[in-house]
């Protein structure tokens, strides 16, 4: 017989259980973007925990975007998103790829940075147009001043209310053309010299262990067990 109990990963989350003495974790991401859930999954998997996209996702009204830092953002996705699934945590990220060249562009205005105003659009720009603007943007720039990093802000919110951020920073360099075929965004162009290659050339696992996504991800694990402890 198989038996599942709850205990509580995070205090009061409903969705972690234990079977048959095997954790078997869960936790809720809220989030438009399938790379983003590829990535959250690659960081999970090597800690027994399961990544589930929040139940019907596809039709809550999508939040506007329009805070002036990877936090704000962070916070108003999981605190809005957060009142779908009540006394869940839900997590959501606001997350992009600052260039020192192009003074920290496109920032907070990544996943729309092709579109001619990005700070005025709500829609998203597809990925190889924001590719092709950062190519066109760092054509002069030589390769030592290529320098640039992801970030991710990882918010934690229950019923509408933030419970913790978590900040996530890969250091790396933007290449002059695209290399691997994984992973979306900027990938092909995000060269990580610890490891010599693009996050395009990672699987999800390789890459959580070197990503912004995987750093916050991990603080934010820590915290449920502090939480625990
Ligand atoms: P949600 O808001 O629904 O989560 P989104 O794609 O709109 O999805 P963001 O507003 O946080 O998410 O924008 C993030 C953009 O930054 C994303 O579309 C990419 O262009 C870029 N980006 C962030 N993390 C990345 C990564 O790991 N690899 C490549 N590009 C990334």
């Amino acid at each position: 017989m198989r038996v599942a109990y709850e205990i509580p990963l995070c205090t009061s989350a409903p969705s972690v259980f234990i079977l048959l003495g095997t954790a078997m974790q869960r936790v809720l991401i809220a989030t438009s973007n399938p790379g983003k859930l590829r990535d959250f999954a690659g960081a999970a998997s090597p800690h027994g925990i399961e990544i589930a996209s929040l139940p019907n996702f596809a039709s809550i009204p999508p939040v506007v975007e329009d805070g002036e830092t990877f936090e704000a953002n962070a916070r108003k996705k999981a605190e809005a998103y957060s009142r779908y699934a009540p006394g869940e945590i839900v997590l959501a990220d606001d997350s992009g790829l600052e260039v020192d060249a192009l003074h920290g562009a496109p920032g907070v205005h990544s996943a729309r940075y092709a579109a001619e105003a990005p700070h005025l659009v709500e829609r998203n720009t597809d990925d190889q147009a924001n590719n092709a603007r950062l190519l066109r943007e760092l054509k002069n720039v030589p390769r030592d001043k290529r320098t640039g990093r992801f970030i991710c802000v990882l918010a934690a919110a229950r019923d509408g209310a933030t419970l913790a951020t978590f900040r996530g920073v890969a250091e790396g360099r933007i290449l002059d053309t695209p290399r691997g075929v994984n992973g979306f965004g900027y990938d092909p162009l995000f060269y990580f010299p610890q490891i010599t290659k693009t996050f395009a050339e990672l699987t999800a696992e390789e890459k959580a262990n070197h990503s912004h996504r995987g750093a916050a991800f991990r603080q934010f694990l820590k915290w449920c067990n502090q939480r625990n402890a």
